[in-house]
């Protein structure tokens, strides 16, 4: 109720001081001037303004006459059960701060007026007792910040009951204006320290396999031009490389330069150097650098579960979430314990459920070698891998969310989120929310899938599986779109979609995989795409792809398996420009909620298409996405908590948050530019898109974790495994003439077979009685890393002297060559007609 132009003028100005204080990154200064609210006169409205309600605190908020004004109807049970605040108030530590009120009650009261952190343990920055009257007082008074600098503190007036002072009270009204705080001396305030270390060369901070591609990425170059790695136990330097590619990176607002290192194959410590910066984290170079990361990236799954008592020495539990849930809208009382907490929150959903469980089965299809039986679950030591224990706990949850006809319930949680607590903490009602065709869908698919991958180790489950899958099909085909809505009573994580066609893909695909009957391809007419919890047509087509016992004749088969090869290769033909054209390899260009996952989805579909072509520039981006992911991205962090030198602290995840430290082996959502929560908005606000991620406990948009974020991380581990270029063992021929030098690295032989063999079936070189996409890999693995794949190579699944004859289809006699392997996968796509060629 002032003078207008002042309050304009100052509302631009405290809005530019909230974008100079959220600067995590950059080395400029922050001035200390103008109001840090930016609504702070009301005269349109109550804009940055909230209410808090709980303990039966009831309350409504709005303005009257130019002032804030909260209606306190109900007092409730706590001092904290009314509050109305103003979000994301920056507040450095040894900064002397004014803070100035207006304020009155049309109940003389007693309410506590505070700056205070949003989230952790609430601590009062500073407090003020106010004792209210009908006559407006001024509060105005100056405090110095004592504790850590909080960037994103909240103004918070306290307006729920006083025991001491009033306790109960009439419905009344509080009003308050003329806000301002202001920064009135910084000239204690170290601004550097608050923000994160930005590392000038970015690595891979967990490692890079011996004979795979390895790239750093160089940012605050003057005008070196070389980079060297070094040992880091001898410190001595085992490689000399060229700074290249300058490009100018507008996602992350800086220059870079990439150094490749790919010859160093050496196992050992290493980091880079480079005159001038500081040296990079120090990352292994070896074969089993991502073992450990296998494991954990299944066993934080195990730490998800619900329902059962988790043994773990940080973050073991008592059964949690025990109670039978309420069917929405009825009496009804069902059963659906068990399955995996979805996320940082507690709730359980089907759909990301499902994309959960087929990565990780499509995982261990992809690399069965890779998964032990000693993880260190429950079941660990049973004779079946832990991948597929740890699948099979949420497969028999879903079962509990099937109906009786068919359909599957949407997803189970309360009403609200939780507070920060552990699970055994929530017991608030579990509601089960209505059938939906997508969860419907996806369980189809995901129960058919299962129940080929448990036929080896339990009959009886594997049939309950397929029956699951059969009964969902039957809930399908008499239904058509029942897409899902949060009730209005339901806040929960929706997981809602725009159309259920690409799950009915997905379903329709593996169910003809899983019985071989052509009637499911009936409604099949082209491949869809997308890996994520919205979208799923991929795993259609990775079921296709992947299809072992498939009639090759039939022409509805193979109709479908070449749209589905060619929805993958113009998927990954995009994915690879993308990532081209990006220093850090990243295949995206916009950052949403969630983005590591679309990274990670977009590196397997890059490591689906390296397996088909055999090209090798995919298998590298599909690495680079890997690398990203653990280090070679503009935040600089190995986005998995507990791995590498800096990885998530932070992370949104209840657990972590209520034990105070961060589980292991978790992925965290990644950069997301669209600042969906009060973290990311106070620390991003003025940062490129590719650096808008924050390791901030409040921060869900950024630095949640899921189960379906953490799968795709498991699936791409598989699928890059054994795909590197080999270098060290290729034989390279240099020719050199006059005039030019070429050097040619494309066909590489390896030993022909003993004399004598004779081949058995043309093109099984992995001798397993068919012709299929596993042997021309087979081919590509022995070529690109004989020491384990070759006729006297390390590994179990090696190429024997057999094979090399059943290899040998393209021009017979010259060898094993990556030809053998072209002429395989052209034989599988139909274009030749019989080996050999
Ligand atoms: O895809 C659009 C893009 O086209 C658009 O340009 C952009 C601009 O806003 O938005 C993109 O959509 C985003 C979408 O995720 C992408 O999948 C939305 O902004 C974003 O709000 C949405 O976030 C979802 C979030 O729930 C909120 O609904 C996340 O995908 C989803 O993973 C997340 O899931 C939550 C559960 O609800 C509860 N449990 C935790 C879990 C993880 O945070
Ligand atoms: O904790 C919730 C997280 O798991 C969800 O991904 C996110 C988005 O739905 O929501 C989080 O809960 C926040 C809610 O949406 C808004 N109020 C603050 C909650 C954080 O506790
Ligand atoms: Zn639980």
């Amino acid at each position: 109720m002032k003078n207008l132009t002042i309050k304009r003028c100052a509302a631009v100005f405290a809005a530019c001081t909230v974008l100079a204080a959220a600067l995590p990154y950059s080395g400029a200064p922050v001035i200390a001037a103008g109001n840090i609210i930016s609504n702070s006169t009301f005269e349109s409205g109550t804009t940055g303004w909230g209410t808090y309600k709980e303990s039966g605190g009831k309350c409504s908020l709005g303005t009257e006459d130019g002032q804030l004004a909260l209606t306190v109807s109900n007092v409730g049970k706590l001092n904290y059960a009314v509050q109305v605040f103003y979000d994301i108030v920056p507040l450095y530590q040894n900064g002397v701060y004014r803070l100035k009120y207006d304020i009155s009650s049309s109940e003389p009261r007693f309410i506590e007026g505070m700056i205070q952190q949003n989230g952790g343990t609430y601590q009062a920055y500073t407090w003020k007792g106010l004792q209210l009257t009908t006559e407006p007082q001024t509060v105005d008074y100056e405090f110095t910040m004592e504790k850590e600098t909080d960037i994103m503190a909240k103004l918070v007036f306290n307006c729920g009951i006083q025991e001491k002072y009033e306790g109960e009270l009439p419905e009344h009204t509080i009003y308050i204006d003329n806000v301002s705080l202001e920064l009135v001396d910084d000239s204690n305030v170290d601004y550097a320290s608050s923000r994160p270390y930005a590392p000038s060369i970015n690595v891979d901070q967990v490692g890079y396999r011996t004979d795979g591609r390895k790239k750093a990425v160089f940012r605050d170059v003057t005008d070196q031009t070389e980079f060297k790695v070094v040992n880091a136990d001898t410190k001595e330097a085992v490689f000399t490389g060229k700074l290249e590619n300058r490009t100018e990176n507008k996602r992350a607002d800086e220059t870079n330069w990439t150094g490749d290192f790919s010859s160093v194959s050496e196992a050992g410590k290493y980091y880079i150097s480079c005159e001038g910066l500081d040296d990079s984290y120090t990352f292994e170079i070896g074969d089993k650098v991502y073992s450990n990361l296998i494991d954990d990236s299944v066993r934080m799954l195990y730490l998800q579960r619900c329902g059962v008592k988790i043994e773990d020495k940080d973050f073991g539990h008592d059964a949690c979430h025990t109670d039978m849930a309420t069917v929405y809208g009825t009496n009804e009382k069902i059963d659906v314990s068990g399955g995996w907490h979805d996320a940082g929150d507690y709730g359980r959903y089907v759909v990301p459920a499902a994309k959960a469980v087929a990565d990780l089965l499509y995982a261990y299809e992809a690399a069965p070698e890779l998964y032990s039986d000693d993880i260190g679950i429950p079941e660990s030591g049973n004779g079946t891998p832990d991948i597929l224990d740890e699948a099979r706990f949420e497969l028999e949850w879903m079962m509990k969310m099937q109906t009786a006809d068919g359909g599957a319930y949407h997803k189970v949680s309360c009403a609200n989120f939780p507070a920060y607590v552990m699970p055994t903490k929530e017991t608030a009602e579990l509601i089960v929310t209505p059938v939906s065709s997508t969860a419907t869908a996806d369980l189809c698919a995901s129960m058919a899938l299962a129940a080929e991958f448990y036929e080896k180790y339990d009959k009886d489950f594997a049939k309950k599986c397929m029956d699951a899958a059969d009964k969902a099909w039957v809930w399908l085909e008499a239904n058509p779109n029942f897409l899902f809505k949060n009730p209005a009573d339901i806040v929960t994580g929706e997981y809602g979609d725009k159309t259920d066609k690409d799950e009915r893909y997905w379903a329709a695909v593996q169910m003809y995989r899983a019985t071989g009957d052509e009637k499911y391809l009936s409604g099949v007419s082209r491949a869809v795409t997308g890996l994520d919890w919205s979208t799923v047509g991929d795993y259609g087509n990775i079921a296709l792809l992947t299809m072992k016992n498939a009639d090759k004749e039939s022409e509805a088969y193979k109709a479908a398996y070449e749209n589905a090869v060619s929805a993958v290769e113009k998927q990954a033909k995009s994915l690879l420009s993308t990532s081209g054209a990006s220093p850090y390899g990243e295949a995206i260009s916009m950052y949403n909620w969630g983005s590591n996952m679309t990274i990670a989805n977009g590196g397997i579909i890059l490591a689906l298409a390296g397996k088909l072509t055999g090209e090798q520039s995919y298998y590298d981006a599909a690495q680079a996405q890997l690398n990203y992911l653990l280090g070679v991205n503009p935040c600089g962090t190995c986005f998995v908590s507990g791995y590498g030198t800096v990885s998530p602290e932070n992370p949104h995840h209840r657990p972590s948050m209520a034990v105070g430290h961060a589980m292991k082996g978790m992925l965290a959502g990644g950069v997301n530019q669209n600042l969906e929560d009060s973290a990311a908005k106070a620390y991003c606000q003025d940062q490129p898109a590719a650096k808008c991620y924050v390791d901030n406990s409040e921060s869900y948009s950024t630095n949640e974790i899921t189960i379906y974020w953490n799968s795709p991380l498991t699936y791409l581990l598989s699928l890059t495994e054994n795909t590197g270029s080999g270098e060290q063992q290729q034989s390279t021929t240099t020719t050199t003439t006059a005039a030019t030098t070429t050097t040619t690295t494309t066909t590489t032989t390896i030993a022909t077979s003993e004399v004598g063999e004779e081949a058995s079936l043309y093109g099984d070189a992995n001798c397993d009685g068919a012709v299929d996409m596993g042997d021309a890999v087979l081919i590509m693995q022995s070529l690109a890393n004989p020491n384990k794949y070759g006729v006297n190579g390390s590994d179990e699944h090696r190429i024997t002297s057999k094979g090399l004859a059943n290899a040998d289809v393209s021009d017979r006699g010259d060898g094993v060559t990556t030809g053998d392997a072209q002429a395989i996968q052209a034989y599988l796509l139909h274009m030749i007609e019989k080996l050999p060629r």
